[in-house]
């Protein structure tokens, strides 16, 4: 089958590298993400790296040159298993190495990510990984925050979770992706449920009036107030964007 005549071939492939699969595995397979794999939109498997060593031991790590302290993944289980997955998969749009020393992540990045065809993110582990996979395979390093973590997996998750969302077919309001917070630069407004009173504390009037109009626009006002108290950095680049496209 060709690719967009049926449900045969994904919209998206994610290949996560790493030595703890069983740490990725059960993240993937719950909610809004676990979904999507069942019904075939997306295809994102754990990779064992060890799958990918030669050795009896199943070796991925090694002392660094230069010394110091710690491990250093070493380069030929990364590029075997870049090398497989790509036969196996066809080549990969991007290899994203989670790190620190990457760009920071964003939105923008995550619906640059959504339209590519097939992703391989590693996780590193240990004192970090060889530079020169990070140079010859490595197409994007990116970083989820400044905190140094114990590896990459969890990032790697991150990343998935925020990417394979915005994948059309994933989740099935379209138009509440569109309208999501970060989708205009600015932060949500907030939302309540019933009961319309709990312990004392009331659901804003405006949003049990039924004027849609006027509902809107306090949430927009909301959405203002919010990311100028809490994020001003975010507030002006929304300005900037605004003038950018009037
Ligand atoms: C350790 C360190 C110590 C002092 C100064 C800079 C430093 N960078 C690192 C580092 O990159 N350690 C990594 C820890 C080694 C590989 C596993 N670790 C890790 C953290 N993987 N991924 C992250 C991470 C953090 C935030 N966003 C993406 C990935």
């Amino acid at each position: 089958m060709f690719r967009g005549s049926g449900k045969a071939e994904s919209a998206l492939i994610v290949d996560i590298v790493t030595i703890f699969p069983q740490m990725v595995e059960p993240a993937l397979a719950e909610g809004v993400i676990g979904r999507a794999r069942a019904k075939g939109v997306v295809d994102v498997r754990a990779r064992d790296l060890r799958a990918y060593t030669s050795d009896k031991h199943r070796v991925v790590d090694d002392v660094a040159f230069g010394g110091g302290p710690g491990m250093v993944m070493k380069p030929e289980p990364l590029f075997r298993a870049i090398e497989e997955i790509s036969v196996e998969r066809g080549a990969p749009t991007a290899v994203i190495l989670t790190t620190p020393q990457g760009r920071p992540f964003s939105h923008a990045e995550a619906v640059r990510f959504s339209r590519m065809e097939r992703l391989i993110i590693i996780c590193g582990r240990y004192e970090g990984i060889d530079e020169r996979v990070a140079e010859a395979l490595v197409t994007d390093e990116i970083s989820i925050g400044d905190y140094v973590l114990t590896g990459g997996e969890l990032p790697a998750l991150v990343v998935v979770d925020a990417v394979v969302r915005l994948v059309p077919g994933v989740v099935g309001d379209d138009a509440s992706v569109a309208a999501d917070s970060f989708a205009d630069g600015l932060l949500d407004y907030p939302h309540y449920t019933r009961p319309a009173e709990f312990k004392g504390m009331k659901v804003p009037d405006i949003l049990l009036s039924g004027h849609h109009a006027e509902i809107a626009r306090w949430r927009r006002e909301q959405q203002l107030r919010r990311t100028e108290e809490r994020r001003p950095d975010l507030l002006r680049r929304h300005e900037l964007n605004k003038e950018s496209t009037s």
